[in-house]
């Protein structure tokens, strides 16, 4: 199985990816790891950067915007991915961004649904967003 970009743990529609999620274990060794792990999630609004931010830290490979190919939505439902040379064992949790366009304004089912995924099952919830943004409600996740 191709564990550079991560695997997808729930696809867009909100269904959890069983078999992938056994692969993952096995190919990462991640159930040898007993309860000697981290988990680092991050939201925040669609093309804030998010999935760029987890590649350059925790050198992951998660799909990014390529704006030569538009502006739209990349990552969607919920990625993770096993963080290389970090000890104790480490994955990185990438969530499809909030506020998109591809789901309109009247669809924050699958934003808050999420948005409690990450942190109930996260040790560190990172929230990214723009330094102007900061004041904004629904551009800095207030609502959530
Ligand atoms: N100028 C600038 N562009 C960035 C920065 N971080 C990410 N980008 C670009 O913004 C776009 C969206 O990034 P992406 O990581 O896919 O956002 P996500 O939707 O939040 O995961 C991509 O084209 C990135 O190359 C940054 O710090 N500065
Ligand atoms: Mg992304």
């Amino acid at each position: 199985m191709k564990m550079e970009q991560g695997m997808q743990l729930i696809d867009g529609n909100g269904k959890f990816n069983v078999d992938g999620l056994k692969d993952f274990m096995t190919a990462t060794e991640f159930a040898q790891s007993g309860l000697s792990y981290a988990i680092v999630a991050i939201i925040g609004s669609q093309s804030s950067g998010k999935s760029t931010l987890m590649n350059q830290t925790f050198h992951t490979n998660f799909e990014e915007m390529d704006a030569y190919n538009g502006r739209g939505q990349t990552t969607k439902g919920i990625w993770i991915a096993k963080c290389s040379d970090i000890d104790p064992f480490t994955i990185a949790m990438d969530f499809e961004g909030t506020d998109s366009n591809q789901r309109g304004e009247d669809d924050t089912a699958f934003e808050k649904q999420s948005t409690l995924f990450a942190l109930a099952i996260a040790d560190v919830v990172l929230i990214n967003m723009w330094y102007k943004d900061i004041g904004l409600e629904n551009a800095a996740s207030r609502p959530f």
